[in-house]
């Protein structure tokens, strides 16, 4: 390979390197600096930017040559906005330049490639920032704890030793709070190029090394095969023949390792399988996959799993699955973290609805100094809260598993904070999960898998709650239905509450305070029937959005849906369609035909809703 043409090998260590600091301390001009010494650069390249900035009349930046550079990619040279890459004899680098706390934290919780280790610039001139502090918080707070501290701009300071000191010792009394190990500090020059690939002869009283030998004593991070398997589902994929029910699973495992024949687990909904095939994105066929794989694999028991679970092993620990969290999170929202509003919570590839529920302590990461009690988590704040997700989701303690352990918050479109999970705490549902949770664990697969049964009966097995007010018509709506239907050649049942309270429930029927575990009952009665590919009619009185908790515990949220009955509604339920209690029964019926045939329950147009 000619000097100056870099391609990366596939048989090649490569480690991910974050460069973080306050703005303008330096961070492109020392990569620039990097791609320069290391003779990365193509031949002519670097006089070639020189030469743009002279005609421009402007001045040479290094960063200018990581612009040059983004068009370069058939000489061999992978380059992007945000990564750059170069080697050494070692090693090969890919380093992930974080302009600010957002990409920064994205590329640390969503990114694939999560960086190893991080270069931390401090400018010697300026000296230590508030945002120097932030990001030293937040990489010990992900768990990067190789890092060095490149004090740069050492011409600005005269190479004054005594200056790097003073920051040696400021910055390290702060690390010393931190979980970050033993710090390395480099003084440097981005602009002259000291200490960055050769010591030079301005500093001659530091005897440490240059920043490219502090790179290549960074050690390599094993892949996480010996953890528990863990692959949050990505995608799933249909095979498009007719009559094909298999279904691929794609995701990037995240730790562990999976074999054709492993007991797979999914979480947070329990089905269960075993692997079938595996495949491995780029690579033959090998019946394994491990840690840091995109992989498909398919399953021998068809089961109904969606992206944001989590694929983990049955003979392995379990993910943690609740709906409620206590976390430590860094804010970086233009406004503070609030209680009564609505953001979204994105840990491993779900994305979940979610509230702050309390706030326990409140950090200022710039200084380390605790806050009073406050009731909104400030901008570029650390919290120690608690969140309360809208449904449950699966994941891992950050302290296990911390590729699983840890999210990023989003409000709207943006990224507004992130952090890591400390522990899983008890919901409202906690006590029926953990039934359902087994219930599934045990459950005896059928042969044949659900699309059978949707095809051969031209529906999907659905729960329709109509719910209201009493005395508002509720159950004469629900039994039409039923007839209706039935005539329409569904497999429809009406399942009236009375014929559950007095069978299934007989040993707590007319006891005080069980009204939970009613409607735990009922739900599993209806979740058996749907099993078997019924639509299922179940009237109930005034239903609360708890109540309707408790019944997506039991039952897939998909399969269910509300009908509200009345002129007013009383309770705080999201409902799919609302019935006003004057409409004609025909009129109401009409309605709900026509849903059930918009949502493909129904899978052609049915007498009543053509008409
Ligand atoms: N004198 C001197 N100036 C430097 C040195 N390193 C960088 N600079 C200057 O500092 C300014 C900012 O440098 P950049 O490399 O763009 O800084 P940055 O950290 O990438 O900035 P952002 O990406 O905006 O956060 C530029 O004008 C550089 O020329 C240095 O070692 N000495
Ligand atoms: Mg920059």
């Amino acid at each position: 390979m000619s000097e100056g043409v870099i391609a990366l090998e596939m048989d090649r260590e490569k480690m991910n390197i974050v460069i973080v600091g306050h703005v303008d301390h330096g961070k492109s001009t020392i990569i620039g600096r990097l791609l320069v010494d290391t003779h990365t650069l193509p031949q002519g390249k670097l006089e070639q930017v020189k030469a743009t900035c002279e005609r421009n009349s402007k001045p040479f930046e290094y960063a200018f040559l990581i612009d040059a550079l983004k068009d370069e990619q058939s000489q061999g040279i992978t380059i992007d906005s945000a990564r750059v890459f170069f080697k050494t004899q070692k090693r090969d680098y890919i380093i992930i330049d974080a302009p600010g706390h957002i990409e920064f934290l994205k590329n640390m919780v969503t990114g694939a490639s999560r960086a190893e280790a991080a270069l931390l610039v401090i400018d010697a001139h300026e000296g230590v920032q508030e945002n120097s502090r932030r990001h030293g918080y937040m990489l010990s707070m992900l768990g990067i704890n190789q890092v060095a501290i490149l004090v740069n701009k050492m011409d600005l300071v005269g190479y004054q030793e005594k200056t790097f000191q003073r920051i040696v010792d400021e910055y390290t009394s702060f690390l010393s709070n931190l979980n970050i190990g033993s710090a390395r500090f480099v003084p440097v020059s981005g602009l002259m190029g000291d200490h960055i690939a050769t010591a030079g002869d301005r500093m001659s009283w530091f005897h440490g090394h240059t920043v490219l030998e502090t790179l290549d004593q960074f050690t390599k991070e094993k892949l996480p095969v010996n953890k528990p398997f863990r692959m949050p589902v990505q995608d799933v994929y249909k095979f498009t023949n007719y009559g094909d029910s298999r279904r691929i699973i794609a995701g990037t495992i995240q730790t562990g390792a999976v074999k054709v024949g492993d007991e797979i687990v999914f979480y947070p909904s329990g089905k269960k399988s075993r692997v079938k095939s595996i495949e491995v994105f780029n690579k033959p066929p090998q019946g394994q996959a491990e840690a840091g794989f995109a992989t498909g694999m398919t399953l021998h028991e068809q089961v109904y799993v969606t992206r944001g679970e989590v694929a983990t092993k049955a003979n392995e620990s379990r993910p943690k699955v609740t709906s409620r969290i206590s976390v430590s999170l860094f804010w970086l929202g233009k406004d503070p973290m609030i209680k009564d509003k609505e953001y979204f919570l994105k840990v491993g590839t779900t994305k979940v609805p979610m509230r702050l529920e309390e706030i326990h302590r409140i950090i200022d990461a710039s200084d380390l100094r605790l806050l009073d009690k406050q009731e909104a988590i400030e901008r570029h704040d650390v919290a120690e809260c608690i969140l309360k997700l809208k449904r449950e989701a699966a994941f891992d303690l950050a302290e296990d598993v911390p590729a699983t352990g840890r999210f990023v918050i989003v409000d709207g479109y943006e990224i507004c904070g992130g952090g890591i999970i400390r522990k899983d705490l008890e919901d409202s549902q906690s006590w029926v999960r953990d039934k359902v949770l087994l219930r599934d664990i045990k459950w005896e697969q059928s042969m044949i898998p659900e699309e059978q049964r949707v095809e051969k009966f031209r529906q999907k097995a659905t729960l329709i709650l109509i719910t209201g007010e009493k005395d508002s018509g509720k159950k004469p709506i629900a039994k039409r239905l039923e007839a209706e239907l039935f005539a329409d050649g569904k497999m429809v049942y009406f399942l009236g509450i009375g014929n559950v309270l007095y069978g299934v429930d007989a040993d707590i029927q007319g006891k005080d305070d069980y009204r939970q575990e009613h409607l735990r009952r009922l739900a599993e009665v209806a979740h058996l029937l749907l099993e078997a590919g019924l639509i299922l009619i179940v009237t109930a009185i005034e239903l609360t959005q708890e109540d309707l908790e408790l019944i997506q515990t039991t039952i897939h949220t998909d399969k269910i849906e509300i009908i509200w009955v009345g002129e007013e509604v009383t309770t705080d339920i999201s409902y799919d369609l609302r019935i006003s209690a004057i409409e004609s029964h025909e009129v109401a019926i009409h309605k709900i035909m026509a849903m059930l045939q918009e949502k493909g329950i129904l899978l052609e147009p049915t007498s009543n809703a053509r008409s």
